[in-house]
């Protein structure tokens, strides 16, 4: 790899809704590239990017997949994500330590929830975007209304393909950039049917691409046409800025359009030395430079069996070489690497370095995880962690044999460690082991995993939900007092606090507002900490507060007797007070349910989902299938999965995911309070 330069090293993701085409793109990207010998293909089982037995077994992408090749004398690293919203996450951190990405879209259904959360995910992210609208050989793909479709999610699409699509099916297509035609046959002319549409396409790219800049705007306006070059450097321009998504098209079983797709992407897409810099938690840049001290980011691990833990990591800036020591930033850990490998799938290749761009794993770190920034020893610039996404549904887990509890808690630390989007916990009142991920799914898969990788057999029992607590109104100047002066060490502290709501899903918020030294600046740190320490339990029923902004307005301090911990005990005080006299009230999860059924058993499924206390937002028909959008409190789904079987005769299928938090009723709130009592008063 070291003799490729930066600016020719390139690492994207294949995004999208699951069972659109993104694995089998990835192959078809792979086999054109001559990075794989075979085509590999997910319904036949020969996937280079699946890569453990559960996949297979699916037929469906669960952890995303790592392939370095060498391709026209550039690295390449395709990262293939899963579609499914269990263990989209995964993606999500992924797309953390990339430069780009295509989103994939299915011209036989459009974009559907998984590709709108991804395009979101990206636009936060700010992820330069192409996007490949794929199965165009199916009988019932419509380009234009993808296209349009895509442009009613809010994107801005601008059309570089256009699909040869004729009586006699998909052929192949025109690349507008370059004015020619591709086909299975190689590159030929545009066929004289086209001729016409593919002039006014190109005329449409032209006037896209000039209307994002300003001088080629002004070329454009004066000439009546822009050349080749200018509007190819327009468009790697306007792509990077996120101000066009590049439009391509083609059928990823068949190869077709991909060579063109796979250009696009070395060179619309920015490379590692061009895009975006990369920040430090200070926000200061950090250029992709070999030769500066090592700084990278960890986006994956892996347990294998053969190598033990592997951590992959992409190289930000400096050069990675085996045999050699490093940091952890995140953790203050030293670690060493051993030997560094380019993952292909589920293959790894041997290599003596890695420079910025590239995407290497090293076994048998120490304390290193996903998300994680390590560098070198000295003069490593400290780069930004990659967020991991919290779980949000959590099953109460058992071991099926006694006597397993430690093997079952082990084995699972270890599965907890490769998928940081699990977590396992145990509650208190309770004693029960918790394990919480992002669906059903999701925890049936890690306990199918845990079976085959440790044979431990597990039990689920009922999911718990996680309600959260929040304040309806605002409270102003409440005290909170820590006064301990008589005998022993003196403690004293108080704070005033206001409290208001902030919109869903702001978390907690704390200002400081403190004037005039009331509190000494030092201690203010210590106010906040309570606040935050008693955001764990709130007043109703002991969940977690959320969505409160709190300003510390005054304080009173004691020139001997304030310290840290009165400090923290003020402000824990003072939140707690201000909370209840802000009318707090319980939230309840509330998911995104998608239920697919055949068309006669509409009626009883929407009747269904309204007595779960769910709000129906559409139902289409594909096909024979109808599609039924809803939004249903999580505590209505918990057991919707079997429900569902049995309501159908196993002919339904359904998605959820979670959306947003709103208050509950009030006969839920009771329940759950009475509950939270309960359990109080047994533990
Ligand atoms: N006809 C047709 N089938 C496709 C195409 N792309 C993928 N498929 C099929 O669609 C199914 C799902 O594809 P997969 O690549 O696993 O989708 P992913 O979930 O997005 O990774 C597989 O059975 C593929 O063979 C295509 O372009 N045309
Ligand atoms: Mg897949």
């Amino acid at each position: 790899m070291k003799d490729v330069k930066v600016n020719d090293t390139h690492c994207f993701a294949l995004i999208g809704h699951a069972g659109d085409g993104k694995t089998s793109l990835g192959e078809a990207l792979l086999h054109r590239a001559g990075a794989t010998a075979s085509l590999g293909s997910v319904a036949g089982g020969t996937a280079h990017l699946s890569t453990i037995p559960e996949e297979k077994e699916r037929q469906s992408t669960l952890t995303s997949s790592i392939f370095g090749f060498d391709h026209s004398g550039k690295h390449l690293t395709l990262v293939d994500t899963p579609g499914d919203s269990n263990f989209q996450a995964d993606g999500r951190i992924a797309l953390g330590a990339l430069d780009g990405a295509i989103l994939l879209v299915s011209a036989a259904s459009g974009p559907k929830v998984g590709t709108q959360r991804m395009w979101h995910f990206c636009q936060s992210q700010e992820i330069p975007l192409l996007a490949f609208i794929n199965a165009m050989d199916k009988e019932r793909s419509d380009f234009a209304a993808t296209v349009d479709a895509l442009k009613d999610m809010g994107a801005n699409p601008v059309i570089v393909a256009l699909p040869i699509d004729d009586a006699d099916g998909f052929k192949g297509i025109v690349d507008l950039l370059h004015m020619s035609a591709m086909t299975a046959a190689g590159e030929t002319e545009i066929p004289g049917e086209l001729a016409a549409a593919a002039a006014d396409a190109r005329a449409q790219l032209v006037e896209a691409v000039a209307e994002c800049d300003d001088a080629l705007l002004e070329k454009y306006l004066e000439e009546g046409e822009l050349t080749d070059a200018d509007v190819a450097q327009g468009l790697v321009l306007a792509t990077r800025a996120r101000r066009l998504m590049p439009v391509y098209c083609g059928a990823a079983t068949s190869e077709l359009g991909v060579d063109t797709l796979m250009q696009a992407a070395t060179e619309l897409l920015p490379s590692a030395a061009d895009r975006e810099p990369w920040k430090t938690v200070d926000g200061e840049p950090v250029a992709a430079d070999p030769d500066a001290p090592l700084a990278a980011v960890v986006l994956k691990t892996v347990i294998d069996r053969y190598a033990g833990t592997l951590s992959v990591f992409r190289v930000v800036s400096g050069t990675a070489r085996p045999d050699s020591s490093v940091l952890n930033l995140t953790r203050d850990q030293k670690e060493r690497f051993g030997k560094l490998h380019v993952l292909r799938g589920a293959e790894h290749l041997e290599v003596d370095s890695a420079g910025p761009g590239d995407i290497v794993a090293a076994a048998k770190l120490k304390n290193t995880h996903t998300g994680d920034v390590i560098g070198a020893e000295k003069g490593a610039p400290k780069l930004r962690e990659i967020p991991i996404p919290q779980g949000v549904i959590s099953y109460a887990i058992s071991a099926k044999s006694k006597g397993d509890e430690d093997k079952v808690y082990a084995s699972l630390g270890r599965l907890v460690e490769e998928d940081p989007t699990l977590h396992l916990g145990r509650e208190a009142s309770t004693g029960e082991f918790l394990l919480t991920g992002m669906g059903e799914l999701h925890v049936r898969i890690t306990v199918q995993k845990l079976q085959r990788l440790f044979g431990v057999d597990v039990e689920l029992k009922r999911p718990k939900v996680p309600y959260r607590e929040t304040i309806t109104r605002r409270a102003e100047n409440v005290e909170g007092k820590l006064k301990k002066q008589t005998g022993g060490k003196g403690m004293f502290g108080v704070c005033y606090l206001t409290v208001e709501p902030k919109p869903r899903g702001e978390g907690i918020e704390f200002v400081d507002e403190i004037k005039g030294g009331a509190i000494p600046r030092s201690l203010i740190p210590a106010v906040e900490k309570g606040i935050y320490a008693a955001c764990e339990a709130g007043p109703l029923a002991g969940y977690p507060i959320v969505d409160v902004r709190v300003h510390c307005i005054d304080g009173k301090h004691h020139a001997v007797d304030s310290n840290e911990m009165a400090f923290k005990l003020a402000g824990s005080f003072g939140l707690k007070a201000a909370v209840q006299k802000a009318k707090p009230i319980l939230l309840e999860p509330v998911m995104d349910v998608e239920v697919s059924i055949p068309g006669p058993f509409v009626g009883d499924i929407m009747g269904d989902l309204s007595s779960r206390r769910g709000r129906v937002q559409s139902s289409e028909a594909k096909g024979s299938t109808q599609v039924i959008q809803a939004q249903v409190p999580m505590s209505e789904m918990l057991e919707y999965a079997s429900q569902l079987t049995s309501m159908t005769g196993g002919q339904g299928e359904f998605h959820m995911e979670f959306s947003h938090y709103d208050e509950s009723p009030s006969h839920v709130t009771e329940k759950v309070i009475a509950e939270a009592q309960a359990g109080r008063a047994e533990g």
